[in-house]
């Protein structure tokens, strides 16, 4: 799983990304051209309570790749525009699973916002628009060739292009009144017939405010407003002093909870924001544990117990025979595999049985 940070120049983008991944990239950078790479393991208290029943030689937890992107350089036009992005950095973007947009919300005199002043719906309909121009830029790309080449070939090619035509005109009257792909609400299999494309308003976007350290008693304040104003589907908002998360993350544990005290901080936004884009992305994890490992793995909500038993090794779904299944709460109050099934509460499940999060399951397969 991979998400992209994006935002506008200067937003904190580099910031959030060593926040989340407890990383030292430069910031500052004001329209450097690196680009962060790093990967965070999905916090999961689950996993350390039953390695206390189960103990392991290790812990694997989820993780999630979040990859920085410097903001695209201003266009000729003054617009941002990804077009002017280098060819690595637009398929990295392309290639995403979700979209974390940084927004900048903090104000600082001394560093001053490239448009003259701290304006977030403005930003964010910004960078939004350029996304929308990005993906009607592929679509009629595509329905200009579709209307020159897609006549020819067999009669099922034919059909496919025409269908394909149908789908992506559909899009563009959406693109063309602003609208993001995920607002269109797509059936599975157009969906399936535009994944190619990796439209960037097809993609989940966490929209996160970045707020400034005296601002952080009016965060749900200003997270409500933005949120009412921001009606799309598969987004969400939040706020995150990314400044002071990335102090945070630099202290020891000791400091960095008196520190919190003395900001009036309850709990730290990271966890929350790691949580947050798991959910974003539609994840659940499912869980096995034993002698060797206590392990997190994630999967689509959804995802039935052969295609989990796949995402642990293509051997097992090949030779399913059955998932034993225990709710993680049952197992901890039961204390092992053995007292769960004399409870009764370790189920056997067939290929279709719709994994939930928090399954501890046991794959039965045949090699
Ligand atoms: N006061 C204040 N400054 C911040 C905050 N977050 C980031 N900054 C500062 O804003 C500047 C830009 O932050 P970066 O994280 O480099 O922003 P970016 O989006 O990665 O910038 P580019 O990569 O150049 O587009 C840096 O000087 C940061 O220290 C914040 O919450 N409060
Ligand atoms: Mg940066």
């Amino acid at each position: 799983m991979q998400i992209a940070i994006v935002g506008l120049a200067g937003s904190g983008k580099t910031t959030v990304f060593n926040t989340l991944t407890r990383g030292h990239a430069e910031t500052g950078g004001f329209g450097g051209l690196t680009l962060n790479v790093g990967v965070v393991k999905v916090p999961d208290e689950r996993l350390d309570k039953l390695a206390v029943i189960f103990k392991p030689k290790k812990i694997v937890q989820a993780d999630v790749t979040y990859v920085d992107l410097p903001a695209p350089p201003a266009s000729s036009e003054g617009r941002v525009g990804t077009e002017e992005l280098p060819a690595e950095h637009l398929a990295r973007l392309r290639d995403s699973d979700a979209l974390l947009h940084v927004v900048r919300a903090f104000e600082d005199p001394s560093n001053p916002h490239p448009h003259g002043s701290v304006d977030p719906e403005r930003d964010i309909e910004g960078l939004d628009l350029e996304f929308i121009l990005a993906d009607l830029a592929m679509v009629d790309r595509r329905l200009e060739r579709l209307g020159s080449s897609g006549r020819h070939g067999t009669t099922a090619e034919r059909e496919a292009n025409e269908r394909e035509e149908v789908i992506l005109k559909r899009l563009k009257t959406a693109l063309d009144a602003g609208r993001p792909i995920r607002d269109e609400h797509l059936d599975v299999d157009d969906a399936r017939a535009i994944r190619g494309f990796r439209f960037l308003t097809e993609k989940p976007a966490l929209i996160l405010l970045n707020i400034g350290e005296g601002e952080i008693a009016g965060a749900p304040e200003l997270v409500a407003r933005i949120a009412a104003g921001y009606p799309h589907e598969h987004a969400l908002v939040e706020a995150l002093s990314a400044k002071i998360e990335m102090e945070l993350g630099e202290l020891d544990p000791e400091d960095a909870r008196t520190f919190m005290e003395e900001l009036g901080i309850a709990e730290s936004g990271l966890g929350r924001v790691i949580a947050l884009s798991y959910r974003l992305l539609g994840l659940i994890s499912f869980l096995t544990a034993g002698p060797d490992e206590v392990r997190a793995w994630p999967i689509p909500d959804g995802t039935a117990a052969v295609d989990a038993a796949g995402a642990i090794h293509t051997d097992l779904s090949k030779g399913f025979i059955r998932a034993e299944t225990v709710a993680y709460e049952d197992l901890l109050t039961l204390g092992s595999m053995a007292e769960a099934r004399k409870a009764g509460r370790l189920r056997s499940e067939g290929k279709t049985y719709r994994v939930k999060d928090g399954d501890v399951l046991e794959i039965l397969f045949s090699r």
